[in-house]
């Protein structure tokens, strides 16, 4: 039997995907910028399945890129632009998606790794709980994709990225054994955590199949405010006083103002308080009860609001969020943009974005630079247009200047291709060494991901 043959017997004929045409969306990412050919695009629709197509691959020295929604913005998904004779199968979970009834005791559901977020939030919102992460790319965006690369998005400050969502995994190792572990133990004191481990691995370890998952309380009321501040350290400021006047805070974000103009012109939306301060936070404040008094009086106790517009019907907010979810929309419509997603202690944020633009201007020249994040985490998306040939250059100096601020080149976007060979900015060479340690012992023959979160050794196969 041909390779591709025992492919279609493990999963069927028509989720074999071997046709240019019918494999292209599969192989290039989200931003445009990431792409490569793969030998075949395989769709599993159960733990086994995936256990065959590796086994398969295993034997045959084929590599697998692992791909939830592909809604990744580091390359991490999709296979390498520069490949040897031994091109991959791009693995997608997006089949994987049983969801198993709520514990509402335990707080836990069981989703497959192919479960939306926003599948997944209306399955815990339905049995009256809630899901802690959420990020704008919900309706695509894979539990699988999200757990792998360690996903925070805008609840961080509140319920944790999604490392800390995970109460288990199962997931299939390189050679086609699968480890379980979902029973969502409250307490388990029994070693090593393999599910916190494969959190951010990036499918360099092990293809997540199914995940146990902590849910939170539902928080019904809700109160959105759009503040304009005078820039960053006065942002910064006002988020610690909000932490202690607002304990039903939920989500605290920043952007500017050159970026909120170019995502309301994008989305035919009047920026709100234009002319007012050169930064924004966008708070979010929610709870059993209304939390409206409650922000009111914080805004009004806090020096650094200069204007605020507040929203509580479910439209008005959407609508002062899409300010802030909107910047990647509408950077995506502007270009191809480098895309970096730091972040550095609290008390150096304002040093960042005040570095920031002479770091890329100097890099390259003509470049647009858009900047916009999650002020609680301190975690900066920084996006640079028309950076042409010298994207490479901004990603240096962006991320040299990050790393001496004392930062993350990847605050939650993970490393994936994009940034392999700056990882020694973040990570000493003794962490590596031990990264690469637990890569062999999970992934001896170098399957998985080859070339994704660390620098390729060796082409696998070759
Ligand atoms: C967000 O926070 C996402 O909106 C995307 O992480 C960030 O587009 C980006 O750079
Ligand atoms: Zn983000």
């Amino acid at each position: 039997m041909t390779f591709e043959a025992a492919l279609r017997s493990a999963v069927g004929p028509e989720h074999v995907l071997i046709d240019p045409d019918l494999r292209s969306s599969y192989e290039t990412d989200w931003t445009g910028r990431f792409s490569g050919e793969s030998r075949a695009v395989v769709r599993p629709a159960t733990t086994a399945e995936v256990a065959r197509v590796l086994q398969e691959c295993s034997g045959a020295r084929v590599p697998v890129v692992v791909q939830g929604g592909n809604t990744g913005l580091v390359g991490g998904s999709v296979p390498p632009a520069e490949q040897g004779a031994n091109p991959p199968v791009v693995l997608v979970t997006t089949r994987l998606a049983e969801l198993s009834d709520v514990c509402v005791a335990a707080r836990q559901v069981t989703a497959g790794a192919g479960v939306t977020l926003a599948v997944l939030a209306a399955c815990a919102r339905a049995a009256g709980l809630d899901f802690g992460v959420d990020l704008a790319a919900r309706d695509s965006a894979t539990v699988g994709g999200m757990v792998a690369t360690n996903a925070g998005g805008i609840r961080v400050l509140r319920h944790g990225s999604m490392r800390e969502q995970v109460a288990g995994v199962e997931a299939v190792l390189a050679d086609g054994r699968i480890l379980s572990r979902l029973a969502g133990l409250a307490k388990d004191s029994t070693g090593y955590d393999i599910g916190h481990l494969l959190a951010g691995s990036e499918g360099t370890l092990a293809v997540l199949t199914r995940l146990r998952l902590r849910l939170v309380p539902a928080e019904r009321r809700r109160a959105v405010a759009f503040i304009a501040v005078a820039g960053t350290a006065e942002a910064v400021d006002l988020l610690a006083a909000l932490q202690t006047q607002l304990p039903s805070l939920c989500a605290a974000e920043l952007c500017f103002a050159a970026g909120v103009a170019l995502v309301a012109r994008h989305l035919g939306l009047r920026p709100p308080l234009e002319g007012t301060g050169q930064a924004y936070v966008l708070v979010e404040a929610a709870g059993q009860s209304d939390p409206l008094d409650e922000l009111l009086a914080a805004l009004q106790a806090c020096p650094q609001v200069l204007d605020a517009t507040v929203a509580t019907s479910a439209p008005d907010r959407a609508q002062l969020w899409a300010l802030r979810e909107g910047h990647t929309e509408t950077i995506s419509a502007l270009g191809v943009p480098v895309k970096l997603d730091v972040s550095v202690p609290m008390a150096r944020l304002a040093e960042l974005v005040d570095q920031l633009p002479g770091a890329v201007a100097d890099a390259a020249p003509a470049a647009l630079l858009v900047i916009f994040g999650h002020l609680a985490e301190a975690n900066l998306h920084v996006n640079v247009l028309r950076a042409g040939d010298d994207s490479e250059t901004v990603t240096a100096a962006v991320l040299s200047l990050v790393a001496s601020l004392g930062g993350s080149i990847s605050s939650e976007h993970g490393v994936g291709r994009a940034k392999t060979r700056w990882l020694g900015l973040s990570r000493s060479r003794a962490e590596i060494d031990v990264m690469r340690s637990v890569k062999t012992a999970f992934d001896p023959l170098g399957l998985l991901n080859p070339g994704v979160l660390l620098p390729a050794q060796r082409q696998a196969g070759a």
